[in-house]
C-alpha cells in the first residue's frame, strides 16, 4: 500500500470554483451527475486528476463534447488544452450495498452520505482534498412516499412534484468548501425545530430530524445547540452563518457524528436521550458532541484544513472548544477531571505503543486509522497549553486573529501557532516541538528543603521516551503550575506560580521556608504529562484532603490509591489504611459537592495501574483492586450507606446537582456490594427495579451484572425484555456484560457474539460488545489467549463489512510488548494472522503491520 507524506504536498493543479450535483437517488441505483467548473491553479501543469474510489464513468464530457479520459488508482484522468473548462461526469452508486458507511448509503431506511475523509470519491469523481474548496449546487430527485424528505448543504432553493411518485428539491451552500464537508439525506424524517437569533440578529431555523416515534427524545439535543450557539458567541465572538442549520440522526455511523456545512449528520446515540433510556454520562456526551459538530462551523469549515497532516488543527481546537463548553455548563473541576481520565486511557498507551504518532503526523497509509486520541485529545491539551501561557485576554486576541485571517481558507497546525504568537507577543519555537514529538513527557519532581537557613527548591527533570521512528527527542516547553504547602501547618508556603519548564533540568528556588514542604505540581493538570514524585503516602493523604487546586486533590488522591496498588501487585499485599483514611475524609468533607467526590473516590482503573508497570500482570492487578475495594467497602461501609441513603429519594432531573448526587450514589453502591454485605445484592435490585433513570437502572445492572447473586439473571432478563426494540439500549446490555468482572466473562461474551441481536454490521453494536471486551483488562487479557483469538476472529469478519471500523478494534492487540512472554506471543499470532489474511483493506493492515514492527 501506498504512504502519503507531509512533506511531499503540492498545492492542487486544478481547482473547481464551482460544481452542481444531481442526485437521481434510489438504494440500489443511484445516478449521480456532476458538472465542475475547472480552473487551472497558477500555472500548473498536468492533467485534470478526479479522485474515485470504486467509480465506473459512465460519461465525461468536456465543455459540452465527449472527451478522452483514463484510469489510474480508481481516479479519473483528463488532459484538458485550456485554463478553465466545464467538466460533466456520470455515475451508478448502489447505498444499500454499501458496507462501508462510507459515500452514500442506506442505513434504517433512509439514504445518508459520510464523506470526511475521503467518502465524497465513492459518491462522485472528484479533487477530494480539503484544500480544494468548491460552490456547491445540489439537486435531488426521490420516491416522495419513502423519501419524503431531502437535504442537502446550505439553504434550500426550490422543490417540487415528478412523474412516477417522485419529488425533486436543491440545496445551495453559498460558502465554498472541500468535499469532505459534502452532505446529503433522504429519508422519512420528523423534525423536532426551534429558532435561535444569532448575536446580530439574523434568525436560524434549527431542526433535529429522525424517526417520527423519536422526535420526544430530541429536546436535550436541540437545547444543546442553541446553548453552543450563544456560547461561541460569546467566548469567541463566532456567530452562525446560514439561515438554517439541520442535524439528522441515523443508526449505522462509524463515528460519534460529522460536521457537514448546515447539515451535520450524527450518529443517533449522541442525539437520542430520555431519562428512561439514556444515562447522565449520555446527556453530557450528547451535549458535547453537539457543541463540537457546531462548533466546527468555525474551527473547521469556516477554516478548514489544507492536507490531512493537519487534522488537529481542526479537531484538537475544536475538542478545546466543546470541552471548555461543557465545563461552563457544570463543574468545571469534575469536567477537568473526567477529560483527563480520558486522555490518560486513551492517548497516554497510544503514545506509548506501537502506534504513536504525534499529533501533526509525518505520513499514513489510510487516513481514518488517524482519527485518534493524539490528534484530538492531546490537541486540544496543546490549545489549552497555549491558553495557559498566553493568558485569556491574549488567547482570546490570537483566536480572533486567526478566525479573521485564515476565514475562507485551508490553513496549517503552523498558521494557527504564528497568530498565538504574534497576538501573545511570545516565541513558541520550543512549544512546536508538541506538534512534531511523538510520546508522552515524563517529569521528575522532587524538593529539597534546609530548615536552618530557610531555602528550599524544586527540582524538576523532563525527558520524552522513544517512539516508532523517533528514537531521541529534544526537551520541550512545558507550562507547569506549582505550589508549596507546609508539610505540618498546611499552609501555603508559595502561592502558584506557572513554571515554563524548557531545558532537561532545573531548579525552582523558594526562600523562608521554615518548615518541610509538600509539592503540589502540574495543578489543573496544565500539562499533559507524566509526574513522578518521591512523595509519600503521608503527603499525598494531605494533599487530597487539603489542596485547593480541585485537580490538584482528586490527583494526590489517585496517586495515592496507584501507588498502594502498585506496591500491592510488587509484594503480594499493601497498606490500605492511608486510602481508606484519605477517602474517610473526602467522603465527610462539607466544601466538596457529590459529583467531585464519586470521582476522587473512584478506584484507577486495572488498565491504567497496568499502564504504572515494566510488566502488566492483569490478574494480579485485578486481585489487588478487588482486594482495596473490598477493605474500602467494609472499613466505610457506614459512610457508603450514608452517603447512598442521602442521594436516594431523588426523582429525575437532570442538573449538576442531581447528576453528583446520583453520581455518588452508584460509586456508594458499588462499595457497599464490594463489601460483601449480605443484603448489598438486593439493594442494587431494589434500585434496578424502582429507577426512575437509565443512570440508577444501568448502574445497579452493572453491579449485578459484576456480581455472583442469583438476581443478576433476572436483571439481565429483565433489562433485555424492557428494551429490546431500542438498540441504543440494548447496546448498554451487551457493554455492561462486556465489561463484567466474574471470571466467566470471556465465555459469555463469545456466546454474545452468537445472540440474534448481536451484527457486525452496525459499528455501535460492534463497538458495544467486542470494543468493550477489549477494554475489559482481566478477561481480554485471559492467559489462554481466547481473547485474542476471539477480537482477532472479529476483526477479521468486520474488515469484509467495514474496514475503518474494524482497524478501530485493532490498537488493543497491538500492546503485546507490555505483557508478560506468554501473552505477547499469543497477541503476535493474532496480529499475524491478521496481516496473513487475503484480501485485508489497508486501514486494517496498516494498524496490523506497524503493531508487529
Ligand atoms: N470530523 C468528524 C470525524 C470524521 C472521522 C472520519 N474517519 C467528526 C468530528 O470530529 O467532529
Ligand atoms: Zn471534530
Amino acid at each position: 500500500p501506498t504512504v502519503t507524506r507531509r512533506e511531499d504536498y503540492v498545492a492542487p493543479a486544478w481547482l473547481v470554483p464551482e460544481i452542481a450535483l444531481d442526485f437521481d437517488l434510489s438504494p440500489g441505483e443511484t445516478r449521480v451527475r456532476a458538472e465542475l467548473s475547472v480552473e487551472r491553479n497558477g500555472d500548473s501543469s498536468g492533467p485534470l486528476r478526479l479522485d474515485g474510489d470504486a467509480l465506473v464513468p459512465a460519461a465525461v464530457r468536456v465543455d459540452g463534447a465527449d472527451a478522452e479520459w483514463r484510469m489510474e488508482d480508481g481516479a479519473l484522468l483528463i488532459d484538458l488544452p485550456g485554463d478553465s473548462h466545464r467538466v460533466e461526469t456520470e455515475v451508478v452508486i448502489a447505498p444499500e450495498r454499501n458496507t462501508q458507511l462510507m459515500g452514500l448509503y442506506a442505513s434504517g431506511g433512509n439514504l445518508c452520505t459520510q464523506c470526511e475523509a475521503q467518502g465524497f470519491r465513492r459518491i462522485t469523481f472528484f479533487p477530494d482534498r480539503p484544500d480544494v474548496l468548491t460552490r456547491y449546487r445540489v439537486r435531488m430527485a426521490a420516491d416522495k412516499a419513502r423519501y419524503p424528505v431531502l437535504l442537502s448543504n446550505g439553504d434550500p432553493v426550490g422543490s417540487g412534484e415528478l412523474e412516477n411518485g417522485r419529488h425533486w428539491a436543491e440545496w445551495h451552500d453559498p460558502y465554498p468548501k472541500p468535499s469532505y464537508l459534502f452532505a446529503l439525506v433522504a429519508g422519512d424524517l420528523a423534525a423536532n425545530r426551534a429558532t435561535f437569533t444569532t448575536q446580530s440578529g439574523r434568525e436560524v431555523t434549527l431542526a433535529i430530524w429522525v424517526r417520527e416515534r423519536d422526535l420526544p427524545k430530541t429536546d436535550h439535543a436541540l437545547e444543546s445547540l442553541k446553548r453552543a450557539m450563544a456560547w461561541d458567541e460569546q467566548v469567541y465572538g463566532r456567530e452562525y452563518d446560514l439561515d438554517v442549520f439541520n442535524i439528522v440522526a441515523v443508526d449505522d455511523f462509524n463515528f460519534g457524528a460529522m460536521e457537514n456545512k448546515g447539515l451535520n449528520i450524527f450518529n443517533s446515540r449522541y442525539i437520542l436521550a430520555d431519562p428512561d433510556t439514556a444515562t447522565d454520562h449520555d446527556y453530557d456526551a450528547i451535549a458535547a458532541v453537539v457543541a463540537h459538530e457546531y462548533f466546527h462551523n468555525w474551527s473547521g469549515n469556516r477554516i478548514t484544513c489544507r492536507d490531512w497532516f493537519q487534522l488537529s488543527l481542526k479537531e484538537g481546537f475544536t475538542v478545546y472548544r466543546d470541552q471548555k463548553f461543557s465545563a461552563d455548563q457544570g463543574s468545571a473541576a469534575v469536567k477537568r477531571i473526567e477529560d483527563v481520565r480520558t486522555l490518560r486511557a486513551a492517548q497516554f498507551p497510544e503514545d506509548a505503543g506501537p502506534l504513536a504518532h504525534p499529533v501533526r503526523p509525518d505520513s499514513y497509509i489510510e487516513i481514518s486509522n488517524f482519527y485518534t486520541a493524539t490528534i484530538y485529545n492531546k490537541g486540544a491539551e496543546l490549545i489549552g497549553m497555549m491558553a495557559t501561557i498566553l493568558g485569556p485576554e491574549k488567547f482570546r486576541a490570537a483566536t480572533d486573529l486567526y478566525f479573521t485571517r485564515f476565514d475562507g481558507t485551508a490553513a496549517t497546525c503552523e498558521d494557527f501557532v504564528a497568530c498565538m504568537e504574534e497576538a501573545g507577543g511570545i516565541d513558541l519555537t520550543q512549544f512546536r516541538l508538541w506538534y512534531s514529538q511523538a510520546g508522552t513527557p515524563r517529569v521528575t519532581a522532587s524538593v529539597t528543603h534546609e530548615a536552618g537557613s530557610g531555602r528550599a527548591a524544586l527540582n524538576l527533570r523532563q525527558g520524552v521516551p522513544p517512539t516508532p521512528g523517533q528514537p531521541d527527542k529534544a526537551p520541550m516547553l512545558l507550562p507547569l503550575k506549582v505550589k508549596l504547602f507546609g508539610a505540618e501547618s498546611g499552609r501555603e508556603i508559595a502561592p502558584e506560580q506557572l513554571v515554563l519548564l524548557s531545558d532537561s533540568e532545573a531548579e525552582i528556588a523558594f526562600e523562608g521556608v521554615g518548615e518541610r514542604p509538600v509539592a503540589s505540581i502540574n495543578r489543573g493538570f496544565s500539562a499533559p504529562v507524566i509526574v513522578e514524585t518521591d512523595r509519600s503516602a503521608a503527603d499525598l493523604g494531605f494533599l487530597s484532603g487539603h489542596d485547593d487546586d480541585p485537580f490538584a486533590r482528586y490527583e494526590a488522591m489517585q496517586q495515592l490509591m496507584l501507588d498502594t496498588l502498585v506496591e500491592s501487585v510488587a509484594r503480594g499485599r499493601g497498606d490500605h489504611a492511608p486510602v481508606i483514611d484519605a477517602v474517610r475524609h473526602t467522603l465527610h468533607d462539607p466544601d466538596l459537592d457529590k459529583a467531585f467526590i464519586a470521582e476522587a473516590v473512584l478506584l484507577p482503573s486495572d488498565s491504567f495501574v497496568g499502564d504504572q508497570m515494566p510488566v502488566v500482570d492483569p490478574e494480579a492487578i485485578f486481585r489487588a483492586r478487588e482486594a482495596l475495594r473490598r477493605d474500602l467497602g467494609r472499613e466505610l461501609e457506614a459512610d457508603w450507606r450514608e452517603a447512598y441513603e442521602a442521594a436516594r429519594a431523588n426523582r429525575f432531573e437532570y442538573s449538576p446537582a442531581a447528576k453528583g448526587a446520583r453520581r455518588l450514589k452508584n460509586v456508594a453502591l458499588g462499595y457497599i456490594n464490594a463489601s460483601g454485605a449480605p443484603d448489598a445484592a438486593s439493594l442494587a435490585f431494589v434500585q434496578f427495579e424502582s429507577a426512575d433513570n437509565m443512570t440508577d437502572r444501568q448502574g445497579a445492572l452493572a453491579t449485578l451484572a459484576s456480581g455472583t447473586s442469583e438476581k443478576r439473571v433476572a436483571a439481565l432478563d429483565i433489562f433485555y425484555n424492557r428494551y429490546s426494540d431500542n438498540a441504543l439500549v440494548l447496546d448498554k446490555w451487551f457493554t455492561t456484560q462486556a465489561l463484567s468482572s466474574r471470571d466467566d466473562t470471556p465465555q459469555a461474551v463469545e456466546a454474545l457474539a452468537k445472540h440474534k441481536d448481536f451484527s457486525l454490521a452496525n459499528p455501535n453494536r460492534a463497538r458495544s460488545l467486542i470494543g468493550a471486551f477489549s477494554m475489559n483488562q482481566r478477561a481480554f487479557h485471559h492467559d489462554s489467549g481466547s481473547g485474542y483469538r476471539f477480537v482477532a476472529d472479529q476483526i477479521i469478519a468486520l474488515d469484509k463489512l467495514n474496514p475503518q471500523t474494524a482497524a478501530k478494534l485493532l490498537p488493543p492487540l497491538g500492546r503485546w510488548r507490555r505483557f508478560d512472554e506468554n501473552r505477547g506471543e499469543r497477541m503476535r499470532s493474532e496480529l499475524e494472522r491478521i496481516v496473513a489474511t487475503p484480501g485485508l483493506s489497508k486501514d486494517v493492515f496498516e494498524q496490523a503491520s506497524k503493531s508487529l514492527d
